[in-house]
């Protein structure tokens, strides 16, 4: 890639020399997937430390769901949910990231030991553009049109692809002008933020486009809608087939980091086509 060798993120530095996997924790109710699973906080640690046994790089822990239709909580509940968990991983040693549009849950979570702050808004908030900026942390700027609530009523773009990289190098140029490290940026589209499985495709296709930005580029596709569309499974969670099938396509063009809710098996997956390719063996 053309961008940076690691990704700095608070203490630690991720080398980018083969794909960083991103496991997913949702401490919600509600969430669209597994939702309910871990609202019990051992429960959510016992969950990622699984995840990192399995291969994960780092933990995405997020509080609220952004699934359209989803209940509205408040930032204090959002914070309540996260920094617990979020301190009891970081404490051992685990790279935590935050998923969260508020400053107040991202500060929060500073304070808890967060690496990491992933920021469906893509810093647009300059509260949490402050926030972000009087850190160490590493950052995810992702694409979005429009709100959670609302995203999926009739999205439109002339080009999705040129659209979606002009506002990912203009927030990240953004984060830059106010101090913030250009390896501490990743970049992602926001597969189904305001996207048709039309969107999300060309996204797909044309990740070289973003690659070339030069900040590397996160891709979370696990389990989400447009893979139902496409393979006809309706249950999120038995999309694990499709999932991979996307996270392989997206490091293939150029992705970096991956999100997926099925870690071992995104792992596996990896290091198979790793092999193919004729990278190293060992992960
Ligand atoms: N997708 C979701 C949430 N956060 N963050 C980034 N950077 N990229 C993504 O694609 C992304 C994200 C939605 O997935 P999930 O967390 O599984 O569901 P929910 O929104 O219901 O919590």
């Amino acid at each position: 890639m053309n961008g940076p060798r690691v990704w700095r993120c608070g203490a630690f530095a991720l080398p980018l020399a083969r794909p960083v996997v991103m496991g997913i924790l949702n401490v919600t109710p509600d969430s669209f997937s597994d939702g309910g699973s871990y609202v019990d906080r051992d429960a959510a640690v016992t969950a990622a430390l699984r995840m990192v046994a399995d291969g994960a790089d780092i933990i995405d822990v997020g509080g609220e769901s952004t699934r359209p239709g989803a209940e509205p909580v408040t930032v204090a509940q959002e914070a309540g949910r996260v920094t617990g968990v979020i301190a009891a991983l970081a404490e051992q040693g685990v790279c935590v990231s935050v998923d969260t549009r508020h400053a107040l849950v991202a500060a929060e979570a500073l304070s808890a030991g967060v690496a990491i702050v992933n920021d469906i808004r893509g810093f647009t908030d300059p509260e949490m553009m402050r926030v972000a900026a009087g850190s160490t942390a590493g950052l995810v700027v992702m694409h979005m049109l429009g709100e959670p609530s609302t995203m999926q009523d009739a999205p439109a773009y002339a080009d999705v692809a040129a659209e979606v990289a002009a506002y990912l190098a203009r927030q990240a140029g953004a984060l830059e002008r106010a101090g913030v490290a250009r390896d501490r940026i990743a970049i992602d589209p926001g597969i189904g933020f305001g996207k048709t499985t039309e969107h999300n495709l060309e996204l797909l296709r044309r990740l070289p486009e973003l690659e070339s930005l030069g900040y590397p580029v996160l891709v979370g596709a696990s389990r989400k809608r447009f893979i139902g569309e496409i393979t006809g499974v309706t249950e999120p969670r038995q999309r694990l087939a499709g999932s991979i099938a996307a996270a392989l396509e997206a490091v293939r063009r150029g992705a970096a980091v991956v999100r997926v809710h099925d870690v071992a098996a995104t792992v596996e997956a990896l290091a198979m086509a790793r092999a193919i390719e004729g990278e190293a063996h060992a992960r």
